[in-house]
């Protein structure tokens, strides 16, 4: 006879957990042997043969790192490659920023975007305590689905603010700006810096100056999401826009940065959590401590981050010529999502597929929000073995020339059979 169960761990501790959304998607795909799948789940970019693709850039970045003969497996520093966080936060701030001649950025290299957001929680949830700050985050509804669970694994409670109109399927900034003026003050608000995810809408040059203006009424915490640098305008410095005007507002606020989809290093983990203190005579002192802080939490965490990663990024970002090179991978991806785009939208239009279709061009970066109800993108991907998450975001970089007219015919069929 079987003993019986001893575990620590019943079902009443420890529930069966669903299955991870966006990795489920993944796994359901590569198991369909339909040879007219088509994957628009995870927001990693596609070549017009829908297969992943290695910069050219990160080619040549690879080979000298190769051919280094210091070439060694060493531990990074706790904080990481300094050739990289250093170029990295340039990225982000700007080379001429005031904040970084100040010294007033602490930078810590970190697993990618995921693990620039978790530092970054777990440090406000330590530290953002004094003077009645509002741990609350205020994150956009909807959001990266990623947001909720990180910052209240660590214990900080999240709400939301509107961000997406379903009327106009673009951004509700009078609900936005309202929601941010009711929160208590100096609640956390995390913004995504550019090409929202999963919407594709992103506020105005003029938005962003009112968002910032509610938010200095209100004394809240930015914390920034900037995942796809590159990806909304195809121009780095003006996707970076939002985070530098904040900056030179003098707020105090923290940037989560990943280089998964501007450098295609998804699997290699690249990515970066900066500080930015507030400009103050003691703003350096502040910086230092923030960051001996930040490196206690590394240390016990990951003790230090992967290296391979940050050296191609740090090659490429501190060679002028290599760096020219990457802008031009970049308008090259920027460039295919932008023309998949307009096909989808003019072969839905021409179909006269029900319903609207400009927001598809309209909106920006890697994804689009559709629009498509819960029950449609079900028979999607049951009816014609399209994979795309049940909000009905898919990811443009997904959609290539040899599919997307079959991609288009079935949401024509499946809009007209469920309306
Ligand atoms: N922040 C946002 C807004 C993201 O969309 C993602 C990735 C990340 C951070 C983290 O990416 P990183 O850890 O690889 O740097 N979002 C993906 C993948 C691409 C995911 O969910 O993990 C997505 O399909 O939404």
């Amino acid at each position: 006879m079987a003993p019986l169960s001893t575990t620590s761990f019943p079902a009443e501790a420890v529930p069966q957990a669903p299955e991870d959304p966006l990795f489920g998607l993944m796994r359901a795909y590569k198991a369909d042997e339909s040879p007219n799948k088509v994957d628009l789940g995870i927001g990693a970019y596609r070549d017009n043969n829908g297969k992943p693709w290695v910069l050219p850039v990160v080619k040549k970045a690879d080979d000298v790192i190769r051919s280094d003969p210091d070439l060694n497996h060493e531990y990074l520093p706790i904080a990481g490659l300094a050739s990289f966080t250093s170029k990295a936060a340039e990225l982000s701030l700007g080379a001429s920023s005031a904040a970084l001649a100040e010294k007033r950025v602490a930078s810590v290299q970190t697993i990618s975007g995921t693990g620039a957001v978790h530092l970054g929680a777990l440090f406000l949830a330590k530290f953002y305590k004094v003077d009645g700050a509002n741990r609350t985050v205020y994150v956009s509804n909807p959001t990266w689905a990623n947001h909720n669970q990180i910052f209240t694994n660590v214990g900080l409670p999240i709400a939301t603010y509107p961000y997406f109109d379903k009327q106009t399927k673009g951004l509700d900034i009078q609900g936005m700006l309202k929601a941010l003026a009711d929160a208590p003050e100096r609640s956390i608000v995390l913004l995504h810096a550019c090409a929202h995810n999963p919407t594709g809408v992103d506020p105005s040059p003029e938005q962003w100056r009112d968002i910032a203006e509610v938010m200095k009424a209100k004394k809240h915490f930015p914390f920034f999401d900037t995942a796809y640098q590159g990806f909304a305008s195809g121009d780095l410095d003006r996707d970076a826009g939002a985070i530098r005007y904040f900056v030179e507002q003098g707020f105090e606020l923290v940037i989560a940065q990943s280089f998964s989809k501007n450098l295609g290093l998804y699997g290699e983990r690249a990515g970066a959590f900066h500080y930015v203190a507030a400009p103050a005579s003691d703003a350096t002192a502040t910086t230092t401590r923030v960051a001996s802080q930040l490196a206690i939490l590394q240390r016990s965490e990951i003790s230090n981050p992967p290296i391979y990663g940050a050296k191609v990024a740090s090659t490429v970002l501190n060679d002028p010529a290599l760096f020219a090179e990457w802008q031009e991978n970049l308008r090259t991806m920027s460039g295919r999502i932008i023309a998949m785009r307009e096909a989808l939208r003019s072969k839905l239009e021409e179909y006269g597929t029900p319903g609207t279709w400009n927001h598809i061009t309209d909106q920006i970066g890697m994804f689009s929000f559709t629009g498509l109800s819960e029950a449609q993108v079900a028979k999607l991907r049951s009816d014609f073995h399209v994979y795309m998450t049940k909000n009905g975001r898919i990811s443009m970089a997904g959609l290539n020339t040899s599919n997307i007219e079959y991609f288009a015919k079935a949401v024509d069929s499946v809009v007209r059979g469920t309306q």
